[in-house]
């Protein structure tokens, strides 16, 4: 018989499993769900994301849950196996079927699959039930059980290390304690004689040139009694044309799988977006059995050498990625679960996420170990759009134990997770953990990296190493040959997580640590930087979304101090508050200033960092503390859990342009010599480009006094200057600043002409702001309307000032998008923004800049 799957996400109902009054089952509305989901459904819940309601929503976290749905007979012919499949549970269910128990799971990041067949001799309709315990008493109760284990870490309850779930789930710094239950990935009945259990585009060579790839597509079939008279045929093909295709391929009895080797010359390489196509082929497998098609299966991938390049070299050894050959900086985000309830998000969302990123300029997405492995439509969205994918596996922030029980569910959760992934170009990276192994410095747990032998691991107080440097180190090396497999993150050859010397690096010295200026960021980075942050304040229509009182609508309101939940967050807002801008206590000021300071630091860290890539591949990529947030919060994030992007957003995009220039003064640190100003300054300025070929260029630097705008002296101009491709160009090094002769702060304005165009600006500002008059900057926001080449209809901007601006935010608007925000504007530049998706009749932008 052909394959029959019907998903099973209606007609379901639920209940807690202590409610076992007559009116106690509540409708499903749809699965994939979870009980907070269902429980808002139901009116049983108030929304947990405004207000105080997450403290309303506890009782949830404290309960289990049971859910339950009748279905009736399939039609069943008479060699056909019948299964039930699971994509995903959270987290620990029992399930039974016609009260027969025929599932009991414990790990949220698995699949599973059950062969009901002989339950389903009997006729329908049949009730199928799934039990959810409480994850967070399971975990109580099983760490109680381990008092041996040293259960230490950051964040949330350690009892998390006992459970394959979500680790953010117990509250993490920028996420609320929602313990979510229930069926979190789809479900759905099989019903087939023979069936594609997986299919594997398996890239098994490349040229050195690219110029000829073989793919080997293995296919693992499960057909129980007619294997052998099972066969299969492939279908290469590429934007629906057929390339090749080969027929009749018997089924290995032995392992039951099948396979097909493809040669390709020429092929269209997958690159990440700025450097060429993300061009993806699709296989397809069809099986067969005595002249009919039971099943078929397809898959796209794509074509693309990736490394992770880790040479000796003068700054100790390399860490850097090349695609198809080229070195690419990463620079990018870090990407935690888009929701504290897993299930909202739909495929849009996602899509919009990778839009933003690819907007913002950004090459790198690094989904962080204490989330989720994520949606198939994620990476999806990863590969048609040309994100790279650093992926960790799904440790955070603890020491694990590993007891032989759960060795086993991790080491099947990896083979399940890297199964379901590798064939996705966007994935180029596998990394253990995040900041285990800094727990382990920290509590100071046993760990010497000259032992190889990991039975020994396992008698130590750091059992984990056994996860990281054996277990995921095979299951990546068997399943993903060929992709990179790095331990930790951070980690670098078993030196100190802190080492920039070697591997990557997590850089909170900045924020959390000594909490260092961040105008030096970028003398603090390592080989590449897989963490750095700072916090801002989110969209003011984001924090007019959970502020439910106009009374609480003020900077240190509880309300407010409760939707952030890092650590000391007030002092440390306010430290780098009181050290640059004059603070302000009306909330729409403050909220903007928190945001100038976010800006800022990524200016600061991502510039220096681009910088350095040029100077033997010093900085191999920054990937900034994060990207989006999982509920209205006030976190690391540079876009909110709207999509609204905060002004660093923009500052990002500027410094990852493919030819960026940046011009920087030396840091003064004025707090520590009781700000006496400094009489010298030296400064820089250079071009970074991560184009393939040489530019020609002009560069003009400009001093232009930040009290009355004029230039205090001439424009210096270097003409046909020769940039140098995927690299940094000094253009100007140790230029002297004389404050002494020139007292008047002032700006250094640099501008980088290409082939007749402005391709790039930076201004480099006296520090700190709060010292600086912004009075009276003769701003101009003309707007003019305009269609666009693909006739949609476009506001510009044009934007000019007599005296220099910092930092001229525009609103965001749902649905609007800007070319351009969180600008500075000089005298004699007029700049221009283009804003798309604002309908004629809306009012105008809003806008404010530093000083208003
Ligand atoms: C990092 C992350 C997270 C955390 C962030 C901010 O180290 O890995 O655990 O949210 O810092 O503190």
């Amino acid at each position: 018989m052909a394959f029959f799957e019907k998903r099973l996400s209606t007609g379901w109902t639920f209940r807690d499993v202590d409610d076992e009054g007559s009116d106690a089952w509540m409708p499903v509305p749809s699965i994939p769900s979870t009980a907070q989901q269902d429980l808002i459904a139901n009116n049983k819940l108030e929304n947990p994301y405004i207000g105080f309601n997450e403290l309303k929503a506890r009782w949830v976290n404290e309960k289990s849950w049971i859910y339950r749905h009748e279905f009736e007979q399939p039609e069943i012919p008479a060699d056909a196996t019948v299964a039930l499949v699971f994509d995903g549970l959270d987290t620990f269910a029992s399930v039974t079927l016609d009260g027969q128990k025929i599932l009991e799971s414990d790990n949220m990041f698995m699949g599973y699959r059950v062969n009901i067949t002989d339950i389903l001799i009997a006729k329908g309709p049949h009730v199928l039930e799934i039990k959810f315990d409480c994850a967070q008493f399971r975990a109580r109760e099983i760490r109680s059980q381990h008092p041996d284990h040293k259960w230490v870490g950051f964040n949330g309850d350690m009892a998390r290390l006992a459970v394959r779930k979500a680790q953010y789930h117990w509250g993490w710094d920028w996420g609320p304690v929602i313990m979510t239950a229930g069926i979190w990935r789809e479900v759905r009945l099989e019903v087939y004689s023979a069936r594609v259990a997986d299919l594997w585009p398996q890239i098994t060579s490349i040229s050195s040139d690219h110029q000829k790839a073989s793919v080997t597509m293995i296919a693992k079939i499960d057909a129980a009694g007619i294997l052998e008279s099972c066969t299969a045929s492939f279908r290469l093909t590429l934007r629906g044309q057929e390339l090749a295709h080969q027929d009749n391929i018997s089924v290995n009895a032995t392992d039951q799988t099948v396979q097909a080797e493809f040669q390709l010359t020429n092929p269209e390489l997958w690159w990440p977006h700025g450097y060429g196509s993300q061009t993806l082929y699709e296989v397809s497998i069809s099986l067969w059995s005595n002249g009919k098609e039971l099943h078929k299966k397809s898959k796209r991938f794509g074509i693309r050498s990736a490394e992770v390049i880790q040479q000796p070299d003068k700054h100790g050894k390399s860490f850097f990625f090349r695609i198809n050959g080229v070195d690419i900086f990463c620079g990018g985000s870090c990407w935690i679960p888009t929701d504290s309830l897993l299930p909202s998000i739909t495929a849009e969302r996602y899509r919009k996420w990778i839009e933003l990123m690819v907007a913002g300029g950004q090459m790198m997405i690094r989904v962080w170990g204490g989330g989720i492995y994520e949606d198939d439509r994620f990476y999806e969205v990863c590969d048609e759009l040309g994100v790279l994918v650093w992926q960790d596996f799904m440790f955070g922030c603890g020491n694990y134990p590993v007891w032989p029980r759960m060795r086993e569910s991790i080491r099947q959760e990896a083979i399940y997770n890297v199964q379901r992934l590798r064939h996705h170009p966007s994935i180029v990276i596998y990394v253990g953990n995040n900041e285990d192994y800094q727990v382990q410095e920290q509590a100071k747990l046993t760990y010497h990296y000259d032992d190889k032998n990991p039975e020994n691991w396992l008698k130590t107080d750091f059992p984990a190493r056994y996860i990281y440097e054996k277990i995921l180190l095979e299951v990546v090396a068997e399943h993903s040959p060929g992709t990179f497999y790095h331990p930790g993150s951070p980690w670098g050859d078993g030196k100190i997580t802190s080492d920039p010397t070697v591997g990557d690096m997590h850089q909170w010295n900045v924020w959390h640590g000594s909490q260092e200026k961040y105008q030096i960021f970028a003398s603090l980075g390592g080989r590449f930087n897989s963490e750095f942050g700072m916090e801002a304040f989110p969209h003011m229509s984001t924090i007019e979304y959970f502020v439910e009182n106009e009374a609480d609508k003020f900077p240190q309101s509880h309300v407010l101090d409760f939707h952030n939940k890092a650590d000391g967050h007030e002092r440390r807002l306010a430290t780098y508050l009181v050290e640059n801008v004059r603070t302000a206590t009306d909330l729409e000021t403050y909220i903007y200033l928190t945001q100038v300071i976010q800006a800022e630091t990524m200016m600061f860290g991502y510039t220096g960092w681009r910088r350095q890539w040029g100077d033997e591949r010093h900085c191999g990529g920054a990937l900034l503390w994060q990207l989006n947030d999982c509920w209205p919060t006030i976190s690391w994030s540079i876009v909110d859990y709207f999509l609204r992007p905060k002004p660093a957003y923009y500052t990002v995009k500027r410094a990852l342009k493919s030819v960026a220039i940046g011009v920087r003064r030396e840091h003064h640190d004025w707090s520590v010599v009781h700000a006496q100003p400094p009489t010298s300054s030296r400064y820089d300025v250079w071009i970074a480009s991560s184009r393939q070929e040489v530019l020609r260029g002009k560069v003009e630097l400009r001093f232009i006094s930040v009290v009355s705008g004029e230039e205090l002296r001439s424009a210096m101009i270097f003409e046909d200057i020769v940039i140098k491709p995927n690299g940094t160009t000094n253009v100007l090094t140790n230029g002297m600043i004389d404050h002494i002769a020139e007292p008047e702060p002032h700006v250094l304005s640099a501008r980088l002409w290409v082939g007749g165009d402005i391709v790039a600006r930076d201004i480099d500002w006296p520090q700190p702001f709060k010292y600086l008059d912004f009075s009276d900057r003769g701003l101009e926001v003309k707007p003019e309307t305009r269609t666009s080449s693909t006739g949609e209809k476009q506001q510009i901007l044009k934007i000019s000032a007599q005296r220099p601006v910092k930092c001229l935010v525009f609103e965001e608007r749902d649905n609007v998008r800007l070319s351009d925000s969180a600008m500075d504007i000089v005298p004699g530049d007029e700049q221009v923004v283009i804003v798309t998706g604002l309908d004629e009749s809306s009012a105008p932008l809003k806008y404010r800049y530093l000083g208003q």
